[in-house]
């Protein structure tokens, strides 16, 4: 591992949660011996995505023929550096695979996603996938999910009545910020993490927020995820 993995994981590690940056990279390794030669795959955003992109970049550059479409700005600048050729849905259909992370992970691969503020391309991104690979560090996986805030991107406008309806679904909502700015997310929004604690149906609560006016999205996938690849700290891989 280089230094340079060091330092970008650092850089983007602290916007992230979770596990050891070496159960990252074991789980997300594991998931790139699902990308073949001639697929389109999605690539994710965070620090476990990071090293699926890392690997992925590496198999290119033995001859994995690719093209890929980032879920975030950073990921697709790290592709980009890496050599990895990037294409735009103007280009195709569908997409082969995507490798992503997550904040939480429940048992029946409801995701919470968003942590790192780039859960509308990551959604539109999986939901053109024909598989969804989740890849996690073992302090991702939750009997029920909540506990992580659920992150919610709305539109400027309004901003201060769409938290206020939020809210009315039993959260405490809060703007995010970042260097003391409202945090603004590569699609020009905001992002409001409303704190549940425990959610009892992910479903109906997805469902709920994304009718309110004023919300473009929220961080739970339901019914998304095909595959969950699981870091162990002894190094041990588990494919859920
Ligand atoms: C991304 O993966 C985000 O949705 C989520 O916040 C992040 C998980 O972070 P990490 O992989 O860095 O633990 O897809």
């Amino acid at each position: 591992i280089s230094t340079i993995d060091c330092f970008y994981y650092t850089i983007i590690k602290n916007k992230f949660k979770g596990g050891t940056m070496e159960e990252k990279r074991i789980a997300a390794k594991r998931a790139v011996d699902y990308v073949h030669d001639g697929m389109i795959v999605g690539l994710g955003t965070g620090t476990t995505a990071y090293w699926a992109i890392k690997k992925l970049a590496l198999k290119v550059h033995e001859g994995l023929n690719i093209k890929a479409i980032a879920t975030s700005i950073q990921s697709e600048e790290l592709a980009r550096k890496l050599g990895i050729s990037l294409i735009s849905f103007s280009d195709i259909d569908e997409i082969d695979i995507t490798i992503d992370g997550a904040d939480e992970v429940d048992y029946n691969f409801n995701l919470i996603k968003g942590g790192g503020g780039a859960l509308l391309r990551e959604k539109i991104v999986a939901a053109a996938s024909k598989q969804l690979v989740i890849v996690v560090d073992q302090s991702k996986l939750v009997n029920r999910l909540g506990l992580f805030p659920l992150p919610v991107e709305i539109v400027k406008f309004g901003h201060e009545v769409t938290m206020k309806n939020l809210s009315k679904l039993q959260c405490k909502a809060k703007l995010r910020m970042k260097n003391e700015k409202v945090f603004v997310t590569d699609n020009g929004n905001y992002i409001v993490d409303c704190h549940f604690d425990s959610i009892e149906n992910p479903k109906e609560l997805h469902n709920k927020i994304n009718l309110i006016p004023g919300v473009v999205d929220n961080g739970l996938f339901v019914d998304m995820a095909d595959k969950v690849i699981v870091g162990y700290q002894n190094g041990e891989v588990k494919e859920l």
